[in-house]
């Protein structure tokens, strides 16, 4: 019956259950209304009853849903408890009251993710028990290469509700790269304008890599980013942008070639870049790259809230600036070593620009390379040894290394695995997943806010391809960054997979292109 995922903390199971019914009534207490509105919509999507507001608590009736705030629980813990008296969730925030509604919506059975009620006369049940549940990180991420292809909207949206359901709390909205910008800056238009389009764009099923000769493309307006963070907040998911600089720039530099190392190559020659891997062009250090990106965060920082700001820094190719008389007199002047420092300098500059604005860097682990301002946070993705460095260091650390929570990655050795690139990272694999490697002490260890899984979209170029990589992965991965889990040798695979039975129905129910566990099918 209650074969959740990710599993609570506790779970104890009574014999009734509440029945739901025309009847029945939604009582969202304040700090709850946010919630009670979610609930009430996909509710009532799902099961045509209409969940009529409370005014006030009454459970004379038994068969209604009650959210209030408990202040002695912790800001994302809940409460939730359905017996005689109803279903009541009861959380230290709305965000704890949210995955409360989402432990709920598992418990009411997989119909309850469908957009229509299948039938008017279903009988909906929430079997009497009494749930406690707390996240084990405050970082729960997924990170989403919408550079290498374009997602519209509303696969975003769509993406932000499966995280959602999945008990994720943070999107790291990967923005910009080589191959694609994509999102609206008003005063620099050529970003969207050209930086979003590629002529042709590569395509890779199965074994054999084709090249399409059609162009590829497609960008955020400023209005489409608003919605996405407004869409996200309802579901209590702080969406980080990520800015990718001074590598991953091609198409900024194809858009204003002056940003580019001019007295190295002829950068007015740059087109958006058609092909995967690193590029050796990159951002030339000076003052008017400097002024540019400093316009490009402004409007950043007007569109997303977060505390943290995400610059890139990964796999900067530093030819270029070894070769450039410009690069080499910054060097110079500032009086440092060379082209790490160089680095280091740029995202310094930015990791201070935010920090003036009440906001603070993360960036991708290489960015520790020529030491790192304080208050900066790391990705750790080349494995873990970034993220323990930054972490004894006194830096925040999210764990992605690519070893283990690259979903772009095959997830079986099998010779008909559509997207064969990378390492095999199976379910399994995912599920031995530890953000927190043995050798940090409990006190180094508090610097890791949490996890993320990353998928890169060099390799897939439509939503069913991103589902069909990203899941089952992402349950296995949510489980492991919710639930406090024992060590990976002793973690029960086979009982997850017996649950994971039940939550393949509720991934029917919402549509997603998941990975069968019998393989992929013929057409995939
Ligand atoms: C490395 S992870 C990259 C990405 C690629 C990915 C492919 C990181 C910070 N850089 O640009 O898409 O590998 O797995």
């Amino acid at each position: 019956m209650t074969e959740l995922i990710p599993a609570p903390r506790s779970v104890v199971s009574g014999s009734g259950a509440v029945r739901l019914t025309a009847h029945s009534q939604l009582y969202a207490d304040t700090g709850t209304q946010g919630v009670g509105h979610w609930l009430r919509t996909v509710l009532g999507q799902a099961t045509g009853l209409s969940l009529l507001e409370a005014r006030e608590l009454d459970d004379s009736g038994g068969d209604g849903i009650a959210l209030q705030l408990d202040p002695e629980l912790g800001p994302e813990e809940y409460r939730l408890v359905s017996d005689r008296n109803g279903v009541l969730i009861e959380g230290g925030s709305g965000a704890g009251v949210f995955w409360g509604a989402q432990t709920l919506r598992q418990l009411l059975g997989p119909e309850a993710y469908r957009k229509a009620p299948l039938s008017r006369d279903r009988a909906w049940t929430v079997p009497h028990v009494t749930i406690e549940d707390a996240p084990r990180f405050s970082w729960r991420g997924l990170m989403l290469d919408v550079a290498r292809h374009f997602m519209p909207k509303e696969g975003v949206l769509r993406y932000l509700d499966l995280m959602a359901a999945h008990k994720l709390n943070v999107f790291h909205f990967h923005l910009t790269d080589d191959q694609g910008w994509r999102i609206e800056i008003k005063r620099h238009p050529r970003l969207t304008e050209i930086g979003s389009w590629r002529a042709r764009t590569k395509t890779g099923y199965r074994a054999s890599p084709l090249w399409e000769e059609k162009p590829h493309g497609g960008h955020y307006s400023q209005d489409d980013i608003r919605e996405i963070v407004a869409y996200a907040a309802e579901r209590h998911i702080t969406v980080v942008p990520e800015i990718d600089v001074p590598g991953h720039s091609q198409a900024a530099i194809a858009a204003y070639p002056e940003l580019g190392n001019t007295d190295v190559i002829d950068t007015s020659t740059l087109s958006v870049w058609d092909t995967w891997g690193i590029n050796p062009n990159v951002l030339a250090p000076t003052d008017n790259t400097l002024r540019f990106y400093e316009g490009v965060f402004e409007e950043v920082l007007e569109l997303f809230p977060s505390e943290f700001v995400h610059i890139g820094g990964d796999e900067c190719p530093k030819d270029q600036w070894r070769q450039s008389d410009t690069a080499q007199a910054r060097i110079r002047e500032l009086g440092i070593a060379g082209e790490d420092e160089l680095q280091s300098w740029f995202i310094g500059h930015f990791g201070n620009w935010l920090s003036a604005r009440g906001r603070r860097l993360i960036g991708w682990d290489e960015i520790l390379e020529g030491g790192l301002a304080k208050g900066a946070a790391v990705s750790s993705w080349r494995g873990y040894a970034g993220g323990v460095a930054a972490a004894r260091a006194g830096h925040e650390v999210v764990m992605c290394p690519e070893q283990q929570v690259y979903l772009d990655h095959r997830q079986d050795p099998g010779p008909d695995e559509p997207v064969p690139i990378g390492w095999v990272r199976t379910l399994e694999d995912v599920y031995r997943f530890e953000p927190v490697p043995p050798e940090l002490t409990p006190e180094e260890a508090r610097h890791v806010l949490g996890t993320q899984a990353n998928v890169w979209t060099e390799v897939m170029e439509d939503q069913a391809r991103v589902d069909y990589q990203t899941f089952p992965r992402l349950a296995a991965f949510a489980e492991v960054a919710w639930s406090a889990l024992p060590a990976p040798a002793e973690r029960d695979f086979t009982g997850f997979e017996r649950r994971m039975a039940a939550h393949y129905r509720r991934l029917d129910a919402l549509g997603v292109a998941y990975r069968p566990p019998s393989g992929p099918l013929p057409w995939q």
